[in-house]
């Protein structure tokens, strides 16, 4: 008897505990904001190459511009997992490069690659600046990788986006010419 009335008000207030809790739990796949420590690192790690000149920003103030974070697969398994960083949209408002049609993302390691306007306005794509939450390195194709949120459409799934996960980013430029 004493079990049920004390019951009641115990289900009553995980009901209400939880249940908007569930509502805004994030959603599998979508990058959402987070308050993260900002690095310190103050070393130039990327250029923009802006209509109004060069760019160049560190780690420290590329974090500063809006960390999210998403869990998500990626085309090679053992690189799935969670990663945080500015959205690539707003770091490419910071030169102007925001309202570009295309840019050339260059990497360390020579490889470039064509991203459309569509995907930074369209998707969550992030340049991101930590894996699992720690800073990567060269080595993990750090410190500067896109990350698109792969799981938010199958559209994602395509073998066209495969080429634009770059990795060791480098710089960035409105793409001119072919
Ligand atoms: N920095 C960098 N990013 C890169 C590449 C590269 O060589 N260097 N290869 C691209 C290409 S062509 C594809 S298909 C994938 C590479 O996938 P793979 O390593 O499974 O071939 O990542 C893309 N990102
Ligand atoms: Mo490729």
């Amino acid at each position: 008897m004493k079990m049920r009335v004390c019951l009641k008000p115990l289900l009553l207030s995980v009901v209400l505990v939880c249940g908007p809790a569930a509502v805004f739990a994030e959603t599998p796949g979508v990058p959402r904001a987070v308050g993260l420590t900002v690095s310190k690192a103050t070393a130039p790690v990327l250029t923009l190459h802006g209509a109004s000149g060069d760019v160049q920003l560190s780690l420290a103030e590329l974090e500063s511009l809006g960390m999210h974070e998403v869990r998500t697969t990626t085309f090679w398994p053992e690189d799935d997992g969670s990663y945080a960083g500015p959205l690539l949209r707003d770091v490419l408002q910071r030169a102007g490069l925001d309202k570009a049609d295309e840019i050339r993302v260059r990497a360390k390691d020579g490889f470039s690659q064509v991203i459309p306007r569509q995907d930074w306005e369209r998707w969550p794509v992030l340049l991101a600046t930590r894996h699992d939450g720690q800073p990567m390195r060269p080595r993990n194709k750090g410190p500067l990788r896109i990350i698109y949120p792969r799981d938010m459409s199958p559209e994602l799934a395509d073998s066209v986006y495969r080429l634009r996960w770059v990795w060791l980013v480098d710089s960035i430029e409105a793409k001119a010419g072919r």
